[in-house]
């Protein structure tokens, strides 16, 4: 097989997925490290549920990009936060390599919307994903057993700290789950003939 190295086309740009719940900081993370600008689809908040944190909300996707190096580009994007726009997941996700659930350190009661999504990307494809504690600069292990707890996670997921607004931060989590998909696929080889 040919070194991962000089792996063509297909595996130059890794299609990665961004997601958790409503206000977790996903348009915030891709905004944060993508080099092109970011193509959001952002509307007033209008839901009459629980007081909005913010004034706007994506309704589509989030799109951005990072080049890792001359031969690999991830493509990021990132879901919609409200319940009616559901039906956006299985779109953004075909062919998605990988994906990152975000969840806040300071919303902590979000984590049931958290395994929901969790549930429903688990259900779309068997491919690896990396758990994102955002505004976090570090991961207190209250914290992060609780996270484990109630998103009912096994001891191999990956559950990392973050700050969304850092891209260092950014490229750290984004690099964690790239090591993952790699090796993912490494150990599928077949899935690439
Ligand atoms: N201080 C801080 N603020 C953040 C961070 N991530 C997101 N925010 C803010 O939290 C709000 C919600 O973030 P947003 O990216 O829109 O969340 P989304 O609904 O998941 O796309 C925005 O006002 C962001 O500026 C973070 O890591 N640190
Ligand atoms: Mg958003």
């Amino acid at each position: 097989m040919a070194p991962r190295a000089r792996r063509r086309a297909p595996a130059t740009a890794l299609k990665i997925v961004v997601t958790g719940p409503f206000g977790a900081g996903k348009t915030t993370l891709i905004r944060t490290i993508s080099e092109i600008t970011v193509l959001s689809t952002e509307k007033p908040v209008t839901s009459a549920g629980a007081p909005p944190q913010k004034t706007e909300t994506t309704v589509a996707m989030d799109f951005g990009r990072i080049t890792i190096d001359s031969e690999l580009a991830l493509y990021l994007f990132g879901t919609p936060g409200q319940d009616r726009f559901e039906f956006m997941w299985d779109i953004l996700g075909e062919g998605m390599l990988g994906y990152l659930l975000l969840v806040d350190l300071e919303q902590l009661s979000a984590l049931p919307d958290a395994a929901n999504i969790l549930a429903a990307f688990r259900r779309m494809a068997a491919v690896p994903y990396v758990v994102v504690v955002n505004r976090a600069s570090e991961l207190p292990p209250t914290a992060e057993a609780e996270i484990r707890a109630r998103l009912g996670l096994d001891e191999q997921t990956l559950v990392v700290a973050c700050d969304a607004t850092d891209r260092e931060s950014v490229k750290a989590v984004l690099l964690a789950l790239l090591f993952a998909v790699l090796d993912s696929l490494d150990a599928a080889p077949a899935a690439m003939a």
